[in-house]
């Protein structure tokens, strides 16, 4: 990259132009449940057996196949009888839907959802704002009203957040030391994925997750079986309702959806319930000082421009969030993935 090659023939400019592409035929791929049936099926497969299988063209088939071997998602090896496709480690692991690391429900979010505020991102960039009016024809002054206008709309973004803990869970809550803190409440925890990680790292811990009544609902009757003893619930807004005391808190992937004011509000009555010597943690997707990056994050704080009232936040600004609400002592760990912590006592 910055190499005079690059004014030649501009390398990075293709790859940008399509890279939505690559999405969609991955996106595609998962919806129609190629990487499902090359799993269960155990041996490679031609196109035209897949293409019978799942009910589809075998002239787009085909070219699906092919463009996921391109993206290394599928491996082909050609036969007398043609070629044969089976799926690669990492489509196996991420890409099937029964896998316990699954991706595929976050994928479907974005590929229905998310890539539909996106159609608008110019206009969100122009206003300034969320883009459901367009995508969707809601009006609503809440983001979550207009994010969860369905009981579908409203499964699917909770198994999708939920997918991502698979990958990230244990590196966020193991960031810390979080075993002096045993009555926790996850704020927002939704379908309840981090806060199993989070019991299953500490087995002297309790999990509260604490959400919207229609959400909690959900997350009893799909995520969490009620033999899941150390995981209770709380139904209440914790805009609104009140906040019971604890010891600690978790905001994950909460701050990044509300503006600065809106935070500050939170916290604040998060520090009022808080135990003195409690805290609360923050899992969220840190930016650099300078906002430089990384690219995921950045794409990130757009995407929280055409769905939310929120923005992603550099670790000083977090921390400056923190100490307005009166909590101290405040520490950041970056884990190198997705999602990091920062840990405030107070
Ligand atoms: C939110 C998280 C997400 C609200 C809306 C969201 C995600 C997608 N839509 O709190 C997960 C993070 N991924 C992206 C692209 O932002």
């Amino acid at each position: 990259m910055g190499s005079t090659e690059d004014l030649d023939y501009p390398q990075i400019i293709v790859q940008y132009s399509s890279g939505f592409l690559i999405s969609k035929v991955m996106f595609t791929a998962c919806e129609l449940g190629v990487f499902d049936l090359l799993l269960e099926s155990g041996e490679p497969l031609s196109s035209d057996a897949i293409a019978a299988c799942l009910g589809t063209s075998t002239t787009g088939m085909e070219r699906l196949l092919d463009a996921c071997v391109g993206l290394k998602l599928l491996a082909v090896e050609m036969t007398q009888e043609g070629a044969l496709y089976r799926n690669t480690e990492i489509s196996n692991i991420y890409l099937t839907k029964s896998s316990p690391k699954s991706q595929y429900h976050i994928m479907m979010y974005y590929s229905s959802t998310v890539y539909l505020c996106w159609q608008h991102l110019t206009d969100a960039v122009r206003e300034g704002r969320r883009q459901y009016e367009r995508a969707f024809g809601i009006s609503s002054k809440d983001p979550f009203g207009a994010m969860y206008r369905s009981e579908e709309e409203m499964l699917k973004f909770m198994a999708g957040q939920n997918s991502v803990w698979s990958i990230c869970g244990r590196d966020v809550l193991a960031a810390f030391d979080l075993s002096p803190f045993t009555q926790i409440y996850d704020l927002g925890g939704g379908g309840g994925a981090l806060a199993r990680e989070c019991v299953s790292l500490y087995p002297n811990s309790t999990v509260t997750i604490y959400d919207l009544p229609k959400v909690v609902q959900m997350a009893k009757e799909q995520f969490i079986s009620p033999e899941e003893h150390q995981i209770t619930f709380h139904e209440g807004d914790f805009f609104n309702d009140s906040i019971p005391e604890a010891e600690l808190y978790i905001l994950s992937k909460i701050l990044h959806d509300w503006d600065d004011e809106k935070c500050e509000q939170l916290l604040k009555k998060v520090y009022k319930a808080c135990k003195p010597g409690g805290g609360v943690l923050l899992v969220e997707s840190l930016l650099n000082e300078d906002k430089s990056g990384p690219l995921e994050t950045q794409l990130y704080s757009m995407n929280m421009l055409v769905q939310t009232e929120g923005k992603e936040r550099t670790a000083a600004e977090y921390s400056k969030l923190l100490e307005a609400a009166g909590f101290r002592v405040i520490q950041v760990k970056r884990t190198g993935k997705l999602y990091d912590a920062v840990l405030g006592r107070k």
